[in-house]
């Protein structure tokens, strides 16, 4: 099967991840990345920093596809802007999943959502657009992540809880089963 090619929007170090799972799931071509104007000419893993977002208008005549490769950790309204200016100009935003993770055929899950090694997402649960679901994080049965959350490392989401939407959820905090969590958590938290 030809691969699709895909444009990066963020060059830094989610983006290294997100290039790992790429590479390995093979559907996809990383034909360079978009980042600060001043980082033009610089590479990360090989792939070239080849735009800013400024560029962005003229790039999307060359190509459809593209993954959002910044992070989230104390905010997550660069995430949210960029979605909102890829959206604007058509860009197309799939969901990613590596092919280490497990994710049930009886889930969900949105656009430009990346899913990453070893993560596993069981029946019925609902992950909405622009997520992070990091390497090693659980989101059991029944669990709903909305809009614009990064669950991060070893985090476990236990079933039928709610993580609301732009929130982020540190690396190994749990959450009950059916409990609701929203805005920072910080890592090694138990939400009840
Ligand atoms: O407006 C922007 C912009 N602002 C910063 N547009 C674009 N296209 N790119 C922008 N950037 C770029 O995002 C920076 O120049 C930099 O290359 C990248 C952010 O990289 P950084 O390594 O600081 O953070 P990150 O978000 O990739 O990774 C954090 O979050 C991950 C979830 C890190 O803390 C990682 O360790 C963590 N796994």
């Amino acid at each position: 099967m030809k691969k699709e090619d895909i444009l990066l929007i963020g060059g830094g170090g989610h983006a290294k991840s997100v290039i790992d799972v790429i590479e390995i799931q093979g559907k996809y071509n990383i034909v360079g990345i978009v980042d600060k104007k001043e980082l033009l000419g610089k590479s990360v893993l090989g792939y070239k920093i080849i735009a800013s977002d400024d560029d962005l208008v003229r790039l999307r005549k060359e190509y459809s596809n593209a993954i959002i490769s910044v992070g989230h950790i104390k905010s997550n309204t660069l995430r949210i802007n960029l979605f909102k200016i890829l959206k604007e100009l058509n860009f197309t935003l799939p969901t990613i999943i590596s092919p280490l993770a497990y994710v049930s055929k009886h889930s969900f899950i949105e656009e430009g959502t990346i899913v990453m090694h070893h993560a596993l997402i069981n029946a019925d649960a609902k992950v909405a657009k622009n997520c992070i679901i990091n390497s090693k994080a659980l989101i059991e049965h029944d669990a709903i992540i909305e809009d614009n959350v990064h669950i991060s490392t070893g985090a476990i989401v236990n079933g039928g809880s709610t993580i609301k939407e732009n929130s982020f959820f540190g690396s190994g905090a749990i959450i009950k089963e059916y409990a609701i969590s929203t805005g920072f958590v910080k890592a090694g938290s138990l939400v009840k």
